[in-house]
């Protein structure tokens, strides 16, 4: 038989705000409720608000999400004029969120309604079209007093009455912990997956849930119980598998086991039989980590890799006085096949500043290790003999500066510095010293550049 290899022509699927016509210009709008006044169409909304509420509120910001104001300023029904959501709470009842809903004719914020929320606070709000008529739903999180883990979901429609004015409609409430937009069926049209703790049983349950929307109508179309283990989720992301003529949206759920530890559950929705599977058996032993590393593409193939920790061999994170106060892990980036096998597909060792990886390259295995300052968190790699357990030269040095001007101590190597860019834009300097060794090792500024993730 003609076995041929796994192609894998993929995507990741970005959990990102895909509707963009919503504006993020009140984002210090919160601190400026008192004087001094705004000017201008956002004085004009903090008025209409004002006059509508009354001044004795206090403004309650989203803690997460693509929103963090408490003034939330969309086009909610596509009509193509804003409209405004502003979450605060009265000073005499701090215990309920409401949610003050602005429209704007002829130019002009007024108060269409005011609606009471569902918690404390706001976790997070979202706007996303989840039925696929291009007119986003509106995801409001709602964090609930005394419960760390459980939020509420609220899916709110906004559309015109038939007087023209603006109406917002509750379509569902949820409780969950984290939620995710996942095209579970790739059909082009995202589905919703939440995770929800249920603690009301004797046995504690948590559940991953998948919803999908026709028209109005939100409903549940698969759930599946998650290893107990997990109290809370540190992250969620997707992505699509193709190969062997076998195409799947996966769900990786990072848990937090406690407080450190992370495992990850694999999920897929099965279209035949219409359910959520688990794609990695056992999970929260097979992929349990004593470290708070998320699930992320790490060779830029398209595919997430599950992070596993290991021990890197001679490693040492020493103290000012240059002892040894502890070893460093290696991280083993596993990527997951048809099967359920994992097999490693990258090794780094994280920083401990938390800005970045290196990765360290299948040939250094057994003749390179690392050490690490405890103070500043230089990173230095070295020869290692492996047999004796002896550290030999060191070939390269990084250490990690916000900006050129700080400078970390270098003078003893011929430094130079690489500028690297996070994700979020995050611009890091990365000083870099090869010594000579390093040269003859082979070692060059431009490898090292590679070999550096930035977190
Ligand atoms: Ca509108
Ligand atoms: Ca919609
Ligand atoms: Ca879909
Ligand atoms: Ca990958």
């Amino acid at each position: 038989m003609n076995r041929r290899a796994l192609s894998a022509v993929t995507a990741i699927v970005l959990i990102v705000l895909l509707f963009n016509g919503c504006s993020l210009r009140f984002a210090s709008m919160d601190k400026l409720m008192h004087p001094p006044k705004l000017t201008g169409d956002n004085y004009q909304l903090q008025e209409a608000f004002e006059k509508a509420v009354g001044s004795d509120v206090v403004l309650k910001t989203p803690v997460k999400g693509s929103y963090q104001s408490a003034f939330v300023v969309c086009d909610a029904d596509d009509d193509g004029g804003e409209e405004a959501f502003v979450f605060y709470v009265k000073e005499s009842d701090a215990s309920v969120v409401r949610m003050n809903v602005l429209d704007k004719v002829d130019g002009k914020w007024f108060s269409v309604t005011d609606m009471k929320g569902n918690g404390n606070g706001v976790y997070s709000v979202e706007f996303y079209d989840l039925n696929g008529d291009t007119v986003p739903e509106m995801l409001v999180g709602w964090s609930l007093y005394g419960s760390k883990v459980n939020r509420i979901l609220t899916i709110y429609e906004c559309a015109a009455w038939e007087d023209g004015s603006l109406g917002v409609e509750v379509l569902a409430n949820e409780y969950y912990n984290e939620m995710a937009f996942v095209d579970v069926d790739f059909d082009g049209s995202s589905e919703l997956f939440l995770v929800r703790f249920d603690d009301s049983g004797q046995i504690p349950q948590v559940f991953g849930s998948v919803y999908g929307m026709q028209k109005d109508l939100v409903s549940l179309i698969g759930e599946i119980k998650l290893d107990t283990n997990m109290s809370s989720v540190y992250s969620i992301n997707t992505d699509f598998f193709s190969g062997d003529g076998k195409s799947m949206t996966r769900i990786f759920i990072d848990g937090i086991r406690s407080d450190t530890m992370v495992f990850t559950e694999v999920l897929t929705f099965d279209t035949v039989s219409a359910s959520l599977m688990r794609l990695v058996e056992n999970a929260s032993q097979q992929t349990f980590r004593n470290m708070r590393v998320a699930s992320r593409d790490i060779d830029g193939d398209g595919l997430l890799e599950i992070p596993m920790l290991s021990e890197m061999p001679g490693s040492s994170l020493k103290n000012e006085s240059e002892l040894s106060v502890g070893s460093i892990s290696l991280v083993e980036w596993k990527s997951l096949g048809l099967s359920g096998r994992l097999s490693v597909r990258k090794r780094t060792v994280a920083n401990g500043s938390g800005l970045y990886m290196l990765e360290i390259p299948a040939k250094w295995l057994g003749s390179v290790t690392v050490s690490e300052s405890s103070v500043n968190h230089d990173m230095s790699v070295m020869q290692y003999d492996s047999k004796n357990a002896a550290e030999g030269d060191v070939l390269f040095v990084i250490s990690a500066v916000y900006d050129r001007t700080s400078s970390a101590e270098t003078s003893d190597f011929t430094g130079n510095s690489i500028s690297l860019s996070s994700e979020s834009g995050d611009k890091y300097v990365f000083e870099v010293a090869v010594t000579d060794s390093g040269k003859a090792f082979g070692i060059t500024e431009e490898q090292i550049r590679e070999l550096i993730k930035v977190n």
